[in-house]
């Protein structure tokens, strides 16, 4: 295929099951990325270089039509949205314990917790991060970053009440999927008006996902770094 400019093959534990991640550096993959490592599946990354323009190819756009990453591939099928892989991966591997069991109340927070910050918080980082894509003419691009900004830490402000009550992960005791999300999103917010990591709460969180071995291999395949 003409968009595999790099492909790594990383063979791990369970040879049988293959997944393909379409990703680029830093992008809202790097959650999907961490849970692969986290699992120990066997998975191969495509990178999809955004700055190249890769995402608007014809072969890319036949795969996600968004034009956008990460996109999942398992057994023939193509999954897109990076809070509703994180729910069909960790569905596949249950017995990993990284979502809560299906009848239990947990269970319907991780969904709100993946939903919220999917259509709430990352909604505002993107805002933050790309005011271009939200207005045109002749507007003031500080006014949509401004507003981004405020957004950005009345959402930190909810998660850090959240993890100060609860703790030490987003659903209390355990970790979730839920957990890798905010991770990317706190990641990227180093750069913004408002970052997770002048919240104390999320900031320990932030601190103990950088310590997991999974978001340090995710971090090295990446290129990334994160100076707490
Ligand atoms: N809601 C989507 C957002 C995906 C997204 O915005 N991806 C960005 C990278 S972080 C992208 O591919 N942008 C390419 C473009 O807009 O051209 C998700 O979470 O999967």
């Amino acid at each position: 295929m003409a968009i595999c400019i790099q492909v790594n093959l990383i063979l791990q534990k369970r040879r049988s099951i293959i997944y393909t991640l379409y990703w680029d550096r830093g992008g809202a993959n790097m959650a999907t990325h961490a849970v692969l490592e986290e699992l120990g599946v066997a998975y191969e990354l495509i990178e999809i270089d955004l700055a190249k323009g890769m995402q608007r190819t014809p072969e890319y756009m036949a795969i996600n039509p968004n034009g956008k990453v990460p996109t999942l591939q398992h057994r023939g099928e193509i999954i897109y949205e990076s809070a509703a892989i994180l729910m069909y991966l960790l569905d596949q591997h249950p017995d990993a314990g990284l979502a809560p069991e299906l009848q239990s109340p947990r269970r319907g927070h991780y969904y709100q917790y993946l939903t919220w910050m999917s259509n709430t918080l990352q909604e505002a980082a993107n805002r933050w991060a790309h005011p271009e894509h939200y207005v045109g003419g002749d507007t003031d691009l500080t006014l949509v970053v401004d507003k981004a900004t405020q957004e950005l830490s009345r959402c930190w402000s909810i998660i850090d009440d959240e993890l100060g009550n609860k703790g030490p992960w987003l659903l209390g005791e355990k970790l979730s999927g839920a957990d890798f999300h905010l991770f990317m999103v706190a990641y990227w917010s180093r750069r913004y008006g408002s970052r997770a990591q002048d919240w104390p709460n999320l900031r320990r969180h932030l601190q103990a996902m950088l310590q997991r071995d999974s978001i340090q291999q995710m971090m090295s395949q990446e290129g990334l770094t994160f100076d707490l």
